[in-house]
């Protein structure tokens, strides 16, 4: 697993190069889901795979950005699914973006996640990885190298509120959920960049992300195998929890289509408990 871990760090050098030093425009293309890509999208994209390309433990690898499953090594032991550059539409105003990946043996459900990575390209690259049994371990870089920070716990409560999701279509329990919060002196923290956003809540010690299913996206946004498990699995593992509109575990998530997306919620226990109470899911 130690290879994977020490390629994606690798990855992340020629990302946070390319977030530099490239072209921000878009690309003649779109993504499987309809998305027109960022030359940064496809170009992330390419680095990842060339760099996976020679670890032979990786048997295939599955993109955000692209249909199907490219199979690299016929006797490999894992599957990793990626997002190349989660929020890479904020790139052009300088805001921090990330990459993630989930590392996945079987499969592909939440319950065959066996570690999970991201990174955040930002003032600095800072990168974390999650192991079973483990606390997520913070890395920073400093020059071309990753120095071990500290281990991630988030306390049992937060002060941070990222309500993600088109306001108006939100439904009225969703609404109190969220104003009772604001009410309650939570702080607004949301850049529309899942990884900072994540990032930010497990490092200042709690609080809450959420994108609901909303009227114009009933099944939310953010994508089951790229996204949401491997962040579920960092949350679980720092002392927190993630859950769906239902109160199911997104551990436990089946997605029967490698782009299927999911309503989402992560946060410390006492929001979690707080938003199964505004939607009537018995704690
Ligand atoms: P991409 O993976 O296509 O970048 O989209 C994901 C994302 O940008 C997340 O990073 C972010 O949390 C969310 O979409 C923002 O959505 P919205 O613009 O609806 O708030």
């Amino acid at each position: 697993m130690n290879i994977i871990f020490e390629t994606i760090k690798h990855i992340a050098f020629e990302i946070d190069n390319a977030i530099k030093n490239e072209d921000l425009g878009y690309s003649e293309s779109e993504n499987s889901s309809g998305e027109d890509q960022l030359k940064l999208d496809v170009q992330s994209d390419l680095i990842i795979e060339k760099a996976f390309a020679s670890v032979p433990i990786v048997k295939n690898l599955v993109s955000e950005e692209k249909e199907g499953v490219l199979t690299l090594h016929n006797t490999g032991k894992y599957t990793i699914c990626y997002d190349p550059l989660d929020g890479s539409s904020l790139v052009d105003v300088n805001l921090s973006v990330g990459s993630i990946f989930g590392i996945y043996e079987g499969e592909l459900i939440g319950q065959n996640l066996v570690a999970s990575v991201y990174v955040v390209y930002g003032p600095r690259i800072e990168l974390v990885i999650a192991q079973k049994g483990k606390k997520p371990m913070l890395s920073r870089a400093t020059g071309h190298t990753f120095h071990e920070i500290s281990e991630i716990t988030m306390e049992n409560k937060g002060k941070l509120n990222a309500p993600g999701g088109t306001q108006q279509h939100w439904c009225d329990y969703h609404k109190t959920l969220i104003d009772d919060l604001f009410a309650e002196g939570y702080r607004l923290r949301y850049s529309g960049g899942m990884v900072p956003d994540l990032h930010q809540i497990m490092l200042k010690g709690g609080g809450i992300f959420s994108y609901p299913g909303t009227a114009d996206k009933p099944q939310g946004k953010l994508r089951q195998l790229f996204e949401v498990i491997p962040f579920a699995f960092m949350y679980e593992q720092a002392g927190g929890e993630a859950i769906n509109h239902k109160g199911m575990r997104l551990m436990e998530l089946v997605p029967s289509h490698p782009h299927d997306t999911s309503p989402c919620f992560f946060g410390s226990r006492y929001e979690i408990a707080a938003m199964k109470k505004a939607y009537g899911i018995d704690a």
